[in-house]
């Protein structure tokens, strides 16, 4: 990938620079900065190396369901403890346990939520999911998992497919840094449909790379 940006200088003498971003292979990326004034045989480049700052994460109280239900809530009509936290996934993300949310026919939603602190720092919200919803009964976007904070939705995913491998989100929580949320994973569903969404590895992280 290669940017360029021209930057004037008012100083004199005046200096036209272009900035260059080069990135070769699994090389260090590499900022090239060449210059230009009324001496065209003055031309040069200057080479520095671009500092990737790593990505913090930190965790949320059983983020990854390795717990069982420690620390969730499972809520939806005739809902019992360990509905939707489960062990008995075949292809969990991590460990052994994930929440897999069926949004029932007959109660045509279903839910985990739990009380987070949001990081000042790590404040992107990332999580991992699968989707099991192919309907006929229902084809666009009338299923839906929802992430709600404090009850206002902060991302959709429309259910009408099957995943083929799992899916990493990521949600900037700026707006609620430092303070205590609550964190519902929500899903829709109607009486003709159950969707499955299944949640593993939540956590939070200081960058949004997905
Ligand atoms: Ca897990």
């Amino acid at each position: 990938m290669e940017t360029q940006n021209q930057v004037r200088l008012t100083d004199r003498p005046v200096f036209i620079f272009f900035l260059v971003v080069i990135s070769i292979g699994t090389q260090i990326p590499t900022l090239r900065i060449s210059y230009a004034n009324s001496y065209p045989e003055n031309n040069q480049f200057i080479y520095l190396p671009i500092v990737m700052k790593p990505c913090d994460t930190s965790i949320i109280p059983n983020g990854n369901f390795e717990q069982g239900v420690d620390a969730w809530w499972e809520k939806g009509f005739y809902v019992l403890p360990g509905d939707y936290i489960r062990s008995d996934f075949d292809n969990p993300h991590s460990g052994e346990w994930v929440a897999a949310i069926r949004a029932k026919w007959l109660t045509e939603f279903g839910s985990i939520e739990q009380n987070v602190s949001v990081p000042s720092n790590n404040h992107y919200l990332a999580y991992w999911y699968w989707v099991e919803a192919i309907d006929m009964w229902c084809p666009g976007r009338c299923l839906a998992a929802y992430v709600q904070i404090n009850g206002t939705t902060v991302r959709t995913h429309y259910l009408s497919y099957d995943s083929t491998e799992w899916q990493k989100d990521v949600i900037d929580l700026i707006g609620y840094a430092g303070q205590t949320v609550n964190l519902r994973f929500y899903v829709l569903g109607n009486t003709h449909s159950s969707p499955l969404f299944v949640v593993d590895d939540v956590f939070y992280q200081s960058c949004p790379t997905k």
